[in-house]
């Protein structure tokens, strides 16, 4: 059974998740809109990760006898200016997400709630891919700068991202 003190935390988390998938949802309607399909595709992806992570706890809250709480979203940002924006916009928002991970271990902890700071880990460990993934991307962004033509291979790029495994393996 989980402790009120607990389910609050894993109920705030349940939210940010899912703000983070409508984030990512509006970035990649914006790429779209400007011709950046892989970019697209990279974070409708990411977009869908984000809300098998808040499904994950949303089971996980049910199951140990709480009740997880579908949360209101606010609307996220409509215009990013350039894939620059978008991809540091991604990065702060995982360092913020981490932070928030962290928060609830550390409710776990005080609560001594060992069983919901071991289904924790696994979020851990995801925001260790996941903002190491985001910093990466932002060193090629760097990199390219306004080169036209770094650009588009760096979209193209992408597409094969989101394509693969390892974007699936970013998810789960
Ligand atoms: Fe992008 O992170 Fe969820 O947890």
């Amino acid at each position: 059974m989980l402790s009120k003190k607990v389910e609050k935390a894993l109920n705030k988390q349940i939210k940010i998740e899912a703000e983070s998938s409508q984030f990512y949802l509006a970035m990649a309607s914006w790429s779209e809109t400007q011709g950046f399909n892989g970019t697209a595709a990279f974070l409708y992806a990411h977009s869908d990760e984000e809300r098998f992570h808040m499904l994950k706890l949303v089971k996980f809250v049910n199951e140990r006898g709480g009740h997880a709480i579908t949360p209101a979203l606010e609307q996220p940002p409509k215009e990013f200016n350039s894939l620059n924006t978008i991809f540091k916009n991604l990065l702060e928002h995982e360092m913020a997400v981490t932070q928030s991970i962290n928060e609830v271990v550390d409710v776990c902890l005080q609560e001594k709630d060992y069983t919901t700071h071991n289904f924790m880990q696994w979020y851990v460990a995801e925001q260790i891919e996941e903002e190491s993934l985001a910093r990466t991307i932002m060193d090629k962004i760097n990199m390219i700068g306004s080169d036209k033509g770094g650009l588009y291979l760096f979209d193209r790029d992408l597409e094969t991202m989101a394509g693969s495994n390892e974007s699936v393996s970013v998810a789960k």
